[in-house]
């Protein structure tokens, strides 16, 4: 009987013509109807909570390479197994691959925006796929009829087809997701993009903003270093031609805005810091940048909404949607439809050709990317993407600092050691930041200049170290209406981290 090897190889080298083909066809349909891509938005979507947190814990925002990685495992696994079992017990290789065929089709079909050709990918995958195994395990089981001499041959023969179907599914497969991914990419579009030019004086940052010390987090975040949280698995790309943003729902008039029709509005800039709710007391996922778009509140008011409509449930492109309170986006902040960051159009991880940016709220209940819709409605009728997983409906930010330097578990000698970080609250500015060393007293650090309420502040305090040993340094921000940050340590679940940042040095 032909080695149990193989028949697995034959398994896998079919698995993988499955995807490849999967991939060549999801050329004309979209790079995200493929197999590994909707199973893989399938599952993001529904990661139990708790689980997902645990692994955002371990690999941080190598999440998705990881999710990936496991797939391919399974796959590889899976694709071994029916190897194996289309000799032993035929056909059920071929209906283990029909069946993954099948999940894959329905999670292809589930995906948002998806239409029945998003089928296609997945259904002559695994079609080409059961071709490759049945003639694979067939010429493997013939080898068991062939006499002993010419076993080396024959199987010699069997391994070369195996390595050319397995070479030119994955040079094939390969070819399919780049030229799909190429034929969409918009940067070159959003190369070209002219930004409108703000009204009023121009914005600029002045220089008592940063404190320049260094480890110290600049005070504008550069759009390569400015964080990144969606649910996307590839970057959605949308031409600026082919978007519009509809304001519909609970309104006198439904408005569709086209790319175009926003020159005819009025361009502003803000500086506005992000922050992401899944950021824990101490983390990095929050970043400051200077955002051009228009206004929201103008953008809702000329549809009209109706006077019981409380919530702005903002939908993007990949079906992602946030629930805003709608007097939040109407009560005069620079809540705006953005297009614009550090002076470039969107880069399009960040949502181009436009997203939300709302001061003071945070990013998973109002900053959506490639947003296409604002759906005037009540918090009693609608429920968001993340409120349906057990985040709280409404997310304010958090009054919470963060001490950047000196280095956790540093050592260091005697003498002045400066200690320094951000403090935010978004909409409520900053008033002040203290530190403390061990159980000692609160004493005030020194604060650059905030040059808008929405953004968070570098702070300051030069520690005069002595006494050798461990020492924790903590620190605390209290903000423009008096109120100083809570030291009840709480987890990112529901609606956001708090507690007081700390850290240990050693003084030796
Ligand atoms: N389309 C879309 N928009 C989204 C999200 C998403 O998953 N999909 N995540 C939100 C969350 S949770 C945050 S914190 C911010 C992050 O924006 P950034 O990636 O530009 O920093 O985007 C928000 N907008
Ligand atoms: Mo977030």
């Amino acid at each position: 009987m032909a080695d149990r090897g193989m028949r697995i190889a034959g398994g896998i080298v079919a698995g993988g013509v499955a995807l490849g083909v999967a991939e060549l066809v999801s050329v004309l349909v979209s790079p995200d109807s493929t197999p590994l891509q909707a199973v893989g938005g399938w599952i993001v979507d529904h990661t139990p909570d708790g689980f997902r947190e645990w692994v955002i814990g371990l690999v941080g925002t190598n999440d998705k390479l990881l999710l990936f990685i496991s797939m391919g495992v399974v796959a590889v696994v899976l694709a071994g197994v029916a190897g194996v079992i289309e000799r032993e017990r035929r056909p059920l290789g071929s209906v283990l691959f029909a069946a993954f065929g099948l999940l894959a089709t329905l999670a292809a079909l589930g995906r948002p925006n998806s239409a029945w050709t998003w089928a296609l990918p997945s259904i002559l995958g695994v079609w080409a796929g059961i071709m490759v195994l049945r003639s694979m395990i067939r010429r493997i089981t013939a080898l068991d009829e062939v006499a002993p001499e010419d076993i080396p041959t024959e199987r010699r023969q069997v391994l070369r087809g195996l390595a050319i179907a397995g070479a030119a599914a994955l040079v094939g497969g390969a070819a399919g997701r780049l030229i799909g991914l190429r034929s969409r990419d918009v940067s070159g579009e959003r190369a070209d993009v002219q930004l409108p030019t703000p009204t009023g004086p121009e914005l600029s940052v002045e220089p008592g903003a940063e404190l320049n010390i260094p480890g110290l987090t600049p005070y504008l975040t550069k759009n390569a270093d400015f964080y990144r949280i969606d649910t996307a698995l590839t970057v959605p790309q949308v031409s600026k031609d082919d978007w519009s943003l509809r304001i519909h729902g609970m309104v006198d008039r439904e408005i569709r805005l086209s790319y175009a029709d926003l020159a005819t509005k009025t361009p502003i800039e803000r500086l506005v810091t992000l922050a992401c709710v899944s950021n824990p007391v101490g983390g990095d996922l929050i970043s400051n940048a200077r955002w051009l778009g228009y206004r929201l509140d103008e953008i809702i008011a000329a549809a009209g909404p109706h006077p019981d409509a409380d919530m702005v449930l903002s939908r993007s492109i990949d079906g992602f949607t946030a629930g805003s309170p709608l007097a939040v986006l109407m009560d005069g902040r620079d809540a705006m439809l953005a297009v614009g960051m550090n002076g470039e159009p969107l880069p399009t991880a960040h949502g181009y050709p436009a997203r939300l940016v709302v001061p003071g709220l945070y990013g998973y209940v109002s900053a959506t990317k490639w947003v296409t819709e604002l759906e005037i409605t009540r918090f009693d009728r609608a429920e968001a993407f993340w409120t349906k997983r057990g985040w709280s409906a409404k997310g304010p930010i958090k009054t919470e600092c963060r001490i950047d330097t000196p280095r956790a578990h540093g050592t260091f000698p005697p003498g002045k050691l400066t200690v320094a970080g951000v403090a935010w609250a978004q909409h409520r500015g900053i008033k002040g930041v203290e530190v403390r060393i061990d159980q000692g007293d609160w004493q005030p650090a020194r604060l650059a200049t905030a040059p808008s309420i929405d953004t968070w502040v570098q702070w300051a305090f030069d520690w005069d170290a002595s006494g050798s040993g461990i020492h924790t340094i903590w620190a605390r921000a209290t903000d423009g209406t008096g109120e100083t940050q809570t030291d009840k340590q709480q987890e990112v679940v529901p609606d956001g981290a708090t507690g007081y940042p700390s850290l240990t040095v050693r003084i030796s």
